[in-house]
């Protein structure tokens, strides 16, 4: 799949936060894709069209900007390009679990790649969400299949073990580093990484798309740390760019920890 991938270098329409444009956009170029950041109402519409995915990250919401989303995610839809949200800080207001449900009801989304508190608040089960750090006591996998069967969707949570699902497939990858938490932008960077690895694939085979994405990510996270772990989580950030682009199809397969 890494090697379609990079044969391919799908555009990936990002429509994401501020706080991870550059560090997802450097991700996004390293395993091979080519990122693209748009977001005026003027635009989206012909980006999201053109593109080979579309990701909805809603880290930074605004009303505009929910209406620019929406707006992109049925030219999408139109097109039949996949569409991955992000639902950042789902559950720590009222007003991002809102906008997730409107984007929910009006887009057809694909993929849904959340923390185990933000997967929860959106099927009203009770997480914990603390800003944009989201954590739950309960069956995470129970978490994910009811938000792949309200939501027709593949439901990726993630955690210290990632659980992927369509309502029937499941997947779980052990692939990781903790230190992935110590780094901001790293799930909103895997979104983008999901996004781009379905885009060469058909609709049938999101789910094994998405789990191959989620291993990929954390065996370059696993290297990341094996180099840096004497220096700290900086060095650890930029490397973790570095594996992305550096680990290849053979070594992916090797260090896959991922049980279906
Ligand atoms: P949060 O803000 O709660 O950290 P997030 O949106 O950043 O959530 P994560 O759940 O941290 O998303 O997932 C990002 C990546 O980090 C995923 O690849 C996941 O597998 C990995 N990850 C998260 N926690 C761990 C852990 N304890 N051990 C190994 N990998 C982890
Ligand atoms: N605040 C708003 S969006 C954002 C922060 C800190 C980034 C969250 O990134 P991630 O990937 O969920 O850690
Ligand atoms: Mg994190
Ligand atoms: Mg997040």
């Amino acid at each position: 799949m890494l090697n379609q991938l990079k044969e391919m270098n799908p555009l990936i329409h990002c429509m994401t936060n501020m706080v991870v444009t550059t560090y997802t956009a450097n991700g996004l170029l390293a395993i091979g894709s080519s990122p693209v950041m748009a977001y005026a109402k003027e635009e989206v519409q012909d980006m999201a069209t053109a593109a080979g995915a579309l990701l909805l990250n809603i880290g930074t919401p605004s009303v505009e900007l929910t209406e620019a989303m929406i707006l992109a995610g049925k030219a999408a839809n139109k097109a039949g390009k996949p569409v991955i949200l992000d639902p950042v800080g789902a559950g720590a207001t009222a007003f991002r679990t809102d906008i997730c449900h409107q984007i929910l009801k009006e887009v057809d989304v694909s993929i849904v790649r959340g923390n185990a508190g933000e997967m929860a608040a959106l099927v009203g089960m009770s997480g914990v969400v603390k800003g944009v750090d989201g954590s739950l006591d309960g069956d995470k996998q129970a978490v994910a299949k009811k938000v792949a069967e309200q939501y027709s969707c593949v439901a990726v949570l993630t955690g210290d073990v990632d659980t992927i699902t369509d309502g029937e497939r499941l997947y779980l990858v052990s692939n990781g580093h903790e230190w992935l938490t110590k780094v901001v932008g790293t799930g909103c960077l895997l979104g983008g990484v999901v996004a781009a690895f379905v885009s060469t694939v058909n609709k049938s085979d999101y789910a094994e798309a998405a789990a191959y994405a989620v291993s990929f990510y954390g065996a370059a996270a696993e290297k990341a740390y094996d180099k840096t772990k004497n220096q700290g989580y900086g060095s650890f950030a930029q490397d973790f760019i570095d594996q992305l682009g550096l680990l290849t199809e053979n070594e992916a397969e090797q260090l896959r920890k991922v049980e279906s």
